[in-house]
C-alpha cells in the first residue's frame, strides 16, 4: 500500500512538473536556428511547425515574417503590402497557447488570431495572451487585418502531455512494484 501511495506521489509530481513547464519559441534569428524558415522548430522536446499559404517564412536577427511573392512586400513582417498574409502554426503535443509577442505594432496595425480557422479575435498589441488550449491536431492562424504589418517575434506555450502516457507510466510502475512484492513474499516463504 505504501508503495502504491509512493508511485502516486511521484506520478503526481511528474505530472505537475510537466504541466508547469513553459516553453518559449523565439522566432527571430537570435540563435541562428535556421530550421525555423524551413517550418520546424524544436524546443524542450516540443516541435513547433510553421507554414504560410501567402509566401516564404523569413527571419532576421530582430524580426520574423512572411516574404510574399508580390512586389513591394515587407519580407520581415506579417502584412498586407502584397495581399493579406497568413501564418499557420501547430505543435506536436497538447497544451495551452499562453502568449504571442509582436513588434512594430503601430496604432493602425491589427491582426486576427484563430484556432482551426473559426471565429478568432482581432488584436492590436505587442503582447497577446490568447490562453487557448490545443491538441496536436489543432492549427493556429495569424492573419493580417490592417496597418503596415507586424513582426511575430516569439510565442510561449505550456505543454500538457496526453494523460494516457502518464497513466501508462504509473500503471507500469505499480505492476513492477507488485511483482517485486510477490517475489519477495515467495522468497520469504521458501
Ligand atoms: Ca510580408
Ligand atoms: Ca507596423
Amino acid at each position: 500500500m505504501k508503495a502504491k501511495v509512493c508511485v502516486f506521489i511521484v506520478g503526481a509530481a511528474l505530472w505537475t512538473n510537466v504541466q508547469a513547464a513553459g516553453i518559449l519559441f523565439d522566432l527571430r534569428d537570435t540563435a541562428y536556428t535556421s530550421s525555423i524558415e524551413a517550418g520546424s522548430y524544436e524546443v524542450d522536446g516540443v516541435i513547433l511547425s510553421l507554414s504560410s499559404p501567402s509566401g516564404v517564412l523569413n527571419q532576421t536577427t530582430s524580426n520574423f515574417g512572411i516574404n510574399h511573392a508580390g512586389a513591394g512586400d515587407d519580407t520581415a513582417q506579417i502584412d498586407g503590402d502584397a495581399g493579406a498574409e497568413v501564418l499557420l502554426f501547430s505543435f506536436d503535443t497538447s497544451g495551452v497557447l499562453e502568449a504571442l509577442n509582436f513588434s512594430s505594432v503601430g496604432g493602425s496595425d491589427s491582426f486576427r488570431v484563430t484556432k482551426n480557422g473559426a471565429g478568432g479575435l482581432i488584436y492590436s498589441a505587442n503582447s497577446v495572451l490568447p490562453n487557448l488550449s490545443f491538441t496536436a491536431s489543432d492549427v493556429f492562424e495569424i492573419e493580417h487585418i490592417s496597418g503596415n504589418g507586424v513582426s511575430f517575434d516569439s510565442l510561449s506555450i505550456t505543454a500538457i502531455p496526453e494523460p494516457s502516457s502518464t497513466l501508462l507510466l504509473g500503471m507500469g510502475g505499480l505492476a513492477l512494484l507488485s511483482r517485486r512484492k510477490r517475489t519477495h513474499r515467495i522468497r520469504m516463504l521458501s
